[in-house]
């Protein structure tokens, strides 16, 4: 049986649990995430976990769910191959988006104590180095350290171009063109994986995260489908989050491709990270407001004029700064509501609409 360490325990979440008197629980760590039923990794192998009931009803009131990477506190039922889950240990990182549809804002979580954050782009017409800014800002926001991965080199003339340019919008974060069909590139993914390392897989649906998985597992764990001819996007093949244990060592969470990436900014200073470049040129400006669009004694307008900031980087500055700022404007608005409800409501809110039915719905 493999051991826990494999799957990421060590002194460090030791002693996080020996803070509190848990000896009727075991730690656990999800390793799938099917909505109401997860799979949870503990030293007595994997087991099927679902929420105490106290935990369901913290969670009706806006406590954050578990998710893939979380490690739980679980009471095990013997014989019976499932546990109680009781607990979320705190979260070392947690990678998040704007939850999809969602009128205020909400944060949902994609996967927790992960390492390393791959984007992945393939090298076909989903190469977009605006999507990756905006993959970027999420990487910087949940304290995960990104790398890029361009796919499927064995379709494009000009990888290195790309992996240039690549490297141009996100200075200092490794980029390595691979290709699963053809075998390229494999060892400098596999330097990552080491004993306990989590690696997380992001990308558009069809980008070639599941194929992946499947390539470094040397097995098929991961059904993988073509993408579709008109307009090359993928079929959205993978459907829940799930985490792997890899023969490398290292553990690997394959994700459904995003149809598209809402941006939910915790204040992670992730937005000023990846335009840390336009937001220094921009201390130059004349006016410390200054929009960058034509005011006078403008240094990003002289950049751009220069040839040293490419325009359609400077629209993306402006546009996912709007965003983050509309959406927090949105979430000050759904604070405001709740602090009513606080006051009107001695009983605890319950929601009407079922919890869980909304969670499946979510990609
Ligand atoms: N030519 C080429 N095709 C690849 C490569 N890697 C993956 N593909 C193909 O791309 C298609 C989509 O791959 P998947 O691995 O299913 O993509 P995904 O990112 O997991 O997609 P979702 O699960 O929908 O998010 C499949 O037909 C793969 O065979 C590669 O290196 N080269
Ligand atoms: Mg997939
Ligand atoms: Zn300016």
């Amino acid at each position: 049986m493999n051991k826990l360490t494999q799957y990421g325990w060590n002194t460090s979440w030791d002693h996080e649990w020996s803070k509190e008197d848990r000896s009727l629980l075991k730690p656990g760590r999800i390793t799938a995430d099917f909505g109401q039923m997860y799979r949870v990794y503990t030293s007595e192998g994997e087991v099927w976990g679902e929420l105490s009931g106290k935990m369901k009803h913290t969670l009706q009131s806006g406590d954050p769910s578990p998710a893939v990477g979380d490690w739980v506190e679980l009471q095990l039922l013997e014989g019976e191959g499932r546990g109680i889950i009781h607990g979320i240990l705190d979260r070392k990182t947690s990678i998040s988006r704007q939850k999809a549809g969602a009128k205020s804002a909400q944060e949902q979580l994609i996967a927790a104590n992960v390492d390393i954050l791959f984007l992945v782009t393939s090298l076909n017409d989903d190469y977009n180095p605006r999507r990756m800014e905006r993959y970027l800002i999420m990487a910087w926001n949940s304290g995960v350290s990104p790398v890029i991965l361009l796919s499927k080199a064995d379709l494009c003339d000009d990888a290195e171009v790309k992996a240039a340019e690549m490297e141009l919008i996100a200075p200092g974060v490794p980029v390595h063109a691979i290709s699963a069909l053809e075998d390229l590139g494999k060892d400098a993914v596999i330097g990552y994986l080491k004993e306990g390392v989590t690696v997380a897989l992001t990308g558009s649906s069809g980008c070639g995260k599941s194929t992946i998985v499947n390539w470094l597992a040397g097995t098929s764990e991961q059904r993988t489908q073509g993408i579709r001819e008109d307009d090359s996007r993928g079929r959205h093949t993978t459907t829940h989050r799930e985490l792997f244990l890899l023969p490398q060592g290292g553990l690997m969470v394959d994700t459904p491709g995003m149809r598209e990436l809402q941006l939910y900014d915790d204040d992670g200073g992730g937005w000023e990270q990846v335009f840390a470049d336009i937001e220094a040129i921009g201390e130059g400006c004349r006016f410390a407001d200054c929009q960058h669009i034509n005011e006078a004694g403008c240094a990003v307008r002289v950049a751009v004029n220069a040839g040293e900031i490419d325009e359609k980087r400077l629209l993306n500055y402006r546009k996912t700064q709007r965003e983050l700022q509309f959406q927090m404007k949105k979430e000050a608005r759904s604070q405001r509501k709740m602090n009513r409800k606080d006051r009107s409501v001695k009983e605890p809110v319950r929601r009407k609409s079922s919890f869980w039915n909304s969670r499946l719905n979510e990609e």
